[in-house]
Parts: structure tokens; sequence; C-alpha cells
């Protein structure tokens, strides 16, 4: 392999290390990352991009091990990226991940990499998302990505997946939990896993009456699969309901369903660098709180502010009309 090549040339070229290195700029947000990414863009888009959530413990690794050796035996190439989420709950779960998840890595179809979430939530799913994008451009058939959906900053990670799967089991952090999460807004596919223990009939039920009730608009429909991942049941048809919710994208506009979920990706980036450029140091938080002091309302200060960000995105004179920045202006 020339040792000049950029990495996403080797990447083209299938260098597994070069693939390896890539995602580790991505987590280290290495500013090296952007222009090798751009340049591996068009390549970008093939693979079939599956998320994984679900409360901790759900069995969403032991799932996901199971798909994949399914999706080998189909003579499916197979990328997988898990988050581990350093959570209290679990404790220790990327050794756990790679465990279980080990026979799978001597087989040159399948590349799996675990990423520690550090408690940087936002940079983290950009760190995954690209990760996803590097698999993809590498020239993986399936995309992985497993991630512990507990709160919103995990939605991030799920505007990358063309299918998210929800992983619930019964027991604690059963069906209550996951509509309390939000979780069942987010599924294209459901999944009932430990169908081998007590209660997993009831979520099922549970399940299948709440996705008839809430989402009668939509038009696709959420199947529920029962699955017990771990006595190797259940998981073909979860991968049966990936591939339906597939056919279903592809016949109603993938690329436009890929747009949105691009343009919500774009959409939290600004957010949040927006945020951090103007709390952050250098910022305007001096200056807001010099004008408290001077008795400025923190209405009149918040529409003057938005008033001059807005100027630079409409042009000079563009009023800001947040609900409530400039209503009800106080002395
Ligand atoms: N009874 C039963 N246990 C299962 C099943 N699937 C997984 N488990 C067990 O549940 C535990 C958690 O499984 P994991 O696959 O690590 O769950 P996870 O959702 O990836 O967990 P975190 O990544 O830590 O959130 C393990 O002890 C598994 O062996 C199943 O179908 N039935
Ligand atoms: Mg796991």
């Amino acid at each position: 392999m020339n040792a000049a090549a950029s990495l996403s040339e080797r990447l083209v070229q299938g260098d597994r290390a070069a693939l390896a290195r890539l995602i580790t700029w991505a987590e280290n947000a290495d500013p090296r990352f952007a222009r090798e990414l751009a340049a591996l863009w068009p390549r970008i888009g093939r693979a079939w991009r599956i998320g994984i959530t679900g409360p901790p413990g759900a069995g969403k690794s032991t799932l996901v091990n199971e798909a994949a050796r399914l999706l080998r035996k189909d003579s499916k190439t197979v990328g997988i990226v898990a988050v581990d989420p350093s959570s209290p709950f679990t404790g220790g779960a990327l050794l756990g991940d790679r465990i279980r998840m080990d026979e799978r890595t001597l087989d040159p179809g399948v590349f799996i990499r675990s990423m520690a979430s550090r408690g940087s939530h936002g940079g983290l799913s950009r760190a995954s998302a690209s990760a996803c994008d590097v698999l993809d451009a590498f020239g993986f058939d399936r995309v992985l990505l497993e991630t512990v959906g507990v709160g919103q900053a995990e939605y991030d990670v799920l505007d990358a997946a063309d299918t998210v799967v929800v992983v619930l089991c019964p027991g604690a952090g059963d069906s209550i939990q996951a509509m309390k999460a939000g979780l069942l807004e987010v599924a294209d596919v459901l999944v009932v896993n430990k169908a081998d223990q007590p209660g997993a009939d009831r979520l099922l039920n549970d399940l299948v009456e709440a996705t008839h009730v809430r989402f009668t608009k939509r038009a696709w429909k959420v199947p529920v699969v029962a699955a017990s991942a771990g006595t190797q049941f259940g998981v073909d048809a979860v991968l049966e309901a990936v591939e339906q919710h597939r056919a279903h994208l592809e016949a109603s506009g993938l690329d436009a369903a890929r747009r949105a979920k691009r343009l919500e990706q774009v959409r939290h980036a600004v957010s949040e660098a927006l945020t951090e450029a103007l709390w952050g140091p250098g910022g305007v938080r001096e200056r807001v709180a010099s004008e408290l002091v001077a008795g400025a309302s923190p209405h009149a200060i918040a529409a003057a502010l938005l008033s001059e960000l807005l100027a630079c995105v409409r042009g000079p004179g563009a009023q800001a009309t947040p609900s409530n920045a400039s209503q009800n202006p106080r002395p």
C-alpha cells in the first residue's frame, strides 16, 4: 500500500487500518477528518444503516451479534458501531460488547468498532454518525449502530440510521419507560427481546396497542417483533422487518428521506456550535451581563441579540420574532 496515499485513498483500496484510523479521527474531532470525508462523500449512500437502540441491558449487543451472524450467512458484509454508554447501570459494557461480538471479529466481512461516550453528547453523536459514513464508504452492505436510547442526545445518532430498531424487554425499563423516553416515536421496528422471559407477551400486546393508537396516520406501520437474541430466536424476523422498511422507504422516496435526516444533522451541528460560540469564551456572556447591570430586561437583550444574529442570515433590517423574546417587554 502506498504510504503517501491519503487515508481516504487507502480506504477505497480496502485498507482496514485506514478505516480504523479515520474513525479515530472522527472520534477525536481531528481537523483532517472533514477533508477525508469530503473526498469519500460520492461513495456514501450504498450501505443500509440500521440503528439499534433501547434501554440499558435490553439485549442490543446480543441482537447485533446475532444479526451480524445471519447477515454474514446471507453473504452481506457488516460494519458495526457500538456506542458504549459508560452508564452507571451497566458499567464495563465496552468490554462486554467486545467479548460477545468477538467471534465476528476474525471475519474480514465484519468490522466492529466501540466508541466511548465520555460524557460528550453532541460530539459523540457526530463521531458515531461519521463512523457510519466511513463504514458506508468502505463498502459494507449493512451498517449497524448500537446506542443506548435514554435521552435526547441519542436522537442525533438516530438521524444517521435509515431504519431505527428499538429493542425493549420485559421487566424493568419496559413499555411505560420506553414511552416516557420517547423511544416509540423514533422506532421503525419494535423488538420485544427476551421473549423467553415472563411478561414478554404482555409487553408485546401493549406495544401493538400503543403503535395502533399513536401512529394511525403514518404510512409505515411499525411492526412489533418478538425475539430472544440470547437463544437465536426471532432475529431473522427482525431483519425481515428491516428489509420491509427498506422496501417501503425505497418505494416512497429514499433520497428525500435521507436528505431530511441530513438536514437534521446540519441543524443539530449548527445549533451546538452556535450555542458554544455565543456562550463560550469570546462570546456574548459578558456583554449580556453588563447590559443586565445597566438595567435592561432579559427580553429586550435577547431581542436585540437575535436581531443582530438574524441580520447576518436574512440581511439587515430583519426582525427577530421569537415567541418569548419580543413579547411582554418590561421596562
Ligand atoms: N433471557 C434472555 N437474556 C438475554 C437475551 N438477550 C440478551 N440477554 C442477556 O441480557 C444481558 C444484556 O445483554 P446485552 O446484549 O449486553 O444488552 P445491551 O442492551 O447491549 O446492554 P447495554 O449495551 O449495556 O445497554 C446479557 O446478560 C445477555 O446475555 C434473551 O433473548 N433472553
Ligand atoms: Mg450493548
